[in-house]
């Protein structure tokens, strides 16, 4: 059963890890959010990529999500030395990384190639594509600040800012590379993570074609909520719907999908709620530990298969 997941950063990283754990590894292709990226001291910086590559190669930082595990900031000390911003923390093993990616980026390779080599170079099996090969970056509009780029947002003033508007830059010259059209074309699942639905899955939705795609295969196509007894399970998404004026449930992400999804897993303490979706499952969704991951990965594919 080919399944193919849509995903931000952590949370979405840690259902890749689950399905990676119960899938055989050519059968799942983990497409991800790219308007985070930015260029930092001359380096392209992939954040969600690589928390997706990190917890598929058993890398990652178990305490922040993101990141590699044990990794020092020397490289860092360095550059502040020399008077440069170092907010963004990056460790000195992932600027390994991000040395390479770029390296590879001015030879002329696409992301998604780049991606590919990093990934089989860490023996992950499985599949991770970029949203598009295009540069796209999350741009966000704030009451006190203006607008802000993605990570100077989430990262420099740590989502506090009043978000009033997104807008994703490039993405009107982005378009589907081949490897992502395909896997969604082949797909006989396509799962939507329980990533943040404005900041991480919508990047992925606007790309051109992408939305016109998803809808014109008729499988299974599930939404996981991030949103669990009106409470993001981490992240800025709470804060971020009621900013925008939309009541802080579950049953709101789903309508946020609207037609793009036709089944919907929520948490058992969100059981009661009424949700616009053809199948709805409650589950155990809190992802806690590495068993929680695969739980959760193996119940929801047992009950997507009941109904296909
Ligand atoms: N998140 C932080 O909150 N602070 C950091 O300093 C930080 C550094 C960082 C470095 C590499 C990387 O791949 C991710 C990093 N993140 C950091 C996480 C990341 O920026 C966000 O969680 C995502 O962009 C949101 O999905």
């Amino acid at each position: 059963m080919k399944v193919v997941l849509l995903v931000g950063g952590v949370g979405g990283a840690k259902l890749a890890y689950g399905l990676a754990n119960t899938l055989p590894a050519e059968d799942l292709t983990v497409i991800v959010n790219t308007g985070d990226d930015f260029w930092l001291h001359g380096l392209r910086v992939c954040p969600d990529l690589d928390t997706v590559i990190y917890t598929l190669s058993g890398l990652v930082d178990p305490v922040n999500g993101w990141g590699v595990a044990g990794d020092t900031t020397h490289a860092l000390d360095a550059l502040q030395r020399y008077g440069e911003d170092t907010w963004f923390r990056l460790g000195d093993q992932d600027i390994a990384t991000h040395l390479l990616r770029t390296r590879w980026l001015h030879g002329g390779h696409t992301l998604t190639h780049v991606t590919e080599q990093l990934t089989r170079n860490l023996g992950i099996p499985q599949r991770i594509l970029p949203m598009t090969d295009a540069q796209v970056s999350t741009m966000v509009d704030t009451v006190e600040y203006g607008e802000l780029a993605f990570q100077t947002y989430f990262v420099k003033h740590r989502w506090q800012p009043t978000l009033r508007g997104l807008r994703f830059e490039g993405i009107e010259r982005s378009d589907l590379s081949e490897a992502v059209r395909t896997a969604v074309e082949q797909a006989d699942v396509l799962l939507i993570g329980p990533s943040n639905p404005w900041l991480s899955i919508d990047p992925i939705l606007s790309v051109d074609g992408m939305r016109d795609l998803i809808k014109s295969r008729r499988i299974p196509r599930v939404a996981l909520s991030p949103i669990v007894g009106g409470m993001a399970i981490k992240g800025p998404a709470a804060k971020l719907m009621a900013e925008l004026g939309i009541p802080v449930t579950a049953a709101a992400v789903a309508e946020h999908y609207g037609d793009l999804i036709n089944g919907y897993v929520l948490d058992r303490v969100d059981a009661g709620l009424s949700v616009p979706v053809a199948r709805v499952a409650n589950f155990e969704t809190v992802m806690k530990t590495n068993d929680d991951k695969v739980i959760l990965a193996q119940t929801m594919l047992e009950w997507i298969r009941s109904w296909m």
